[in-house]
């Protein structure tokens, strides 16, 4: 049984079958194969429910919000903010005006750099921490700030297993600390961060701290009130929404505090030439006309995920995760990067003499999507001495099958370099 804000609901039986049957993108061929689809931390798939939700909306409520005193409009309305009210529950906020719908986890990242410096909250030579591990999006909105307001960028440094060392990070907290912004789960390593300690330690000294849930929250349970963060950000379309959504989660002391991002239309209370006053959070951080149809499809993408108990999710993609590493690491000559206590599905790996590239291009062939580069960690990779991986990441919807699908082609990659 799964618990939901207003009632109790049976959850949704775990069947793989009935599952993949949801996505219909699953049942295509490519290149004469069948798909197997293992890119899943770039984007997920989308269930047909969220598709059809998508083409309802355009097809029969389609209107501008807040602004119209007609039926359409009205309707449209309730379908963004009701889309809000399930973003609320799924993240467990305390009001959903502490949920800011935005672009996705980079324009979170960036709307919070970037209304903390015009906030003024720091002053020159302040400290902001980050880790080795993090994506671009939690690294150059930070720069700005190094360039704009003269702050100083620390970086947690991790092991070879790709883990954060913590007793670095608890001798870098001083007086001079003022935010802290780490991934929650690495795209590029599958390690799962024990931001829970980050959050704790760092509330000691009144700071806030972001956490990057771009990778956590479509393979977790996530409870902002119990991790206690003082924001969060999501991407709507690697859980299994549409792209061009995604929600940022702030306290909403945190929100208050912070001026608005952009200005413009629906974030106003009044506007003089003089002088314009701003509507209150969340719409202050929500100029002009946002993604409607996006934020529906995620309203529904939180509808098919809450379908099922969480937990089970997890326990699947963690044995799926467990399967693939030891049949990989069977696999002479290849390396998993990445070998953290606690990782979530993602395997990023080498193999030796053969350039990521050549992998992912060979195995394209057979109906393979993987993803191979830097998947923006640039520092991470030079942490590794290493121009990029391979990188195979895993949903639900996945199969062990589907694993030794990938197993049996990278052989074939070997044979064609040996
Ligand atoms: N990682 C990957 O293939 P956007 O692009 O805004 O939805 O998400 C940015 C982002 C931020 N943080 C983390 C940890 C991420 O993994 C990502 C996106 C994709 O790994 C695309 S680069």
């Amino acid at each position: 049984m799964i618990k939901q804000a207003s009632a109790i609901i049976e959850a949704r039986r775990f069947n793989l079958d009935e599952i993949r049957n949801d996505f219909p993108i699953l049942k295509r061929t490519v290149n004469g194969k069948q798909l197997v689809y293992l890119d899943n931390a770039a984007t997920s798939q989308k269930p047909q429910c969220v598709i059809d939700s998508i083409n309802k909306y355009y097809s029969f409520e389609n209107a501008n919000i807040h602004r119209g005193l007609y039926f359409l409009s009205e309707i449209a309305t309730e379908s963004y903010e009701n889309a809000r009210l399930k973003g609320k529950e799924f993240l467990n906020a305390l009001s959903s005006s502490e949920l800011i719908f935005v672009k996705g986890t980079t324009e979170a990242i960036n709307l919070v750099a970037a209304s903390l410096s015009r906030a003024n909250y720091f002053r020159e030579g302040d400290e902001v921490i980050i880790s080795h591990m993090e994506h671009h999006a939690n690294i150059v909105p930070w720069q700005f700030l190094v360039e704009h307001d003269k702050i100083k960028l620390k970086v947690i440094p991790i092991t070879d297993d790709g883990e954060l060392d913590m007793e670095a990070f608890k001798l870098m907290l001083n007086d001079r600390t003022k935010f802290i912004s780490v991934v929650h789960i690495s795209n590029a390593l599958g390690t799962i961060n024990p931001v829970k300690e980050i959050i704790t330690l760092a509330h000691r000294r009144n700071i806030p701290v972001f956490i990057d849930g771009a990778q956590s929250a479509p393979h977790m349970k996530i409870d902002v009130q119990d991790l206690d963060c003082d924001f969060y950000a999501l991407s709507g379309h690697k859980a299994f929404g549409p792209t061009g959504i995604g929600v940022l989660y702030g306290k909403t002391e945190m929100l208050e505090m912070l001026p608005p991002y952009q200005g413009g239309g629906d974030m106003i209370r009044t506007v003089t030439f003089e002088k314009t006053t701003y509507d209150d959070i969340p719409h202050k951080f929500e100029a002009g006309t946002p993604n409607i149809a996006g934020s529906i499809g995620f309203g529904t993408a939180i509808d098919y995920i809450n379908q099922f108990d969480r937990d089970e999710l997890t326990r699947y993609e963690n044995e799926l995760l467990e399967y693939a590493t030891n049949s990989l690491n069977e696999i002479d000559g290849l390396k998993i990067i990445g070998n953290a206590k606690k990782k979530a599905s993602v395997i990023s790996f080498v193999i030796e003499g053969i350039h990521p590239y050549d992998i992912g291009t060979i195995i394209d062939t057979d109906g393979i999507a993987i993803r191979t580069g830097h998947h923006c960690t640039q520092p991470l990779m030079d942490r590794f001495k290493l121009p990029a991986t391979a990188r195979a990441s895993f949903a639900f919807y996945n199969t062990k099958e589907e694993v030794d699908k990938l197993v049996q082609s990278l052989l074939k990659v070997k044979r064609m370099f040996v």
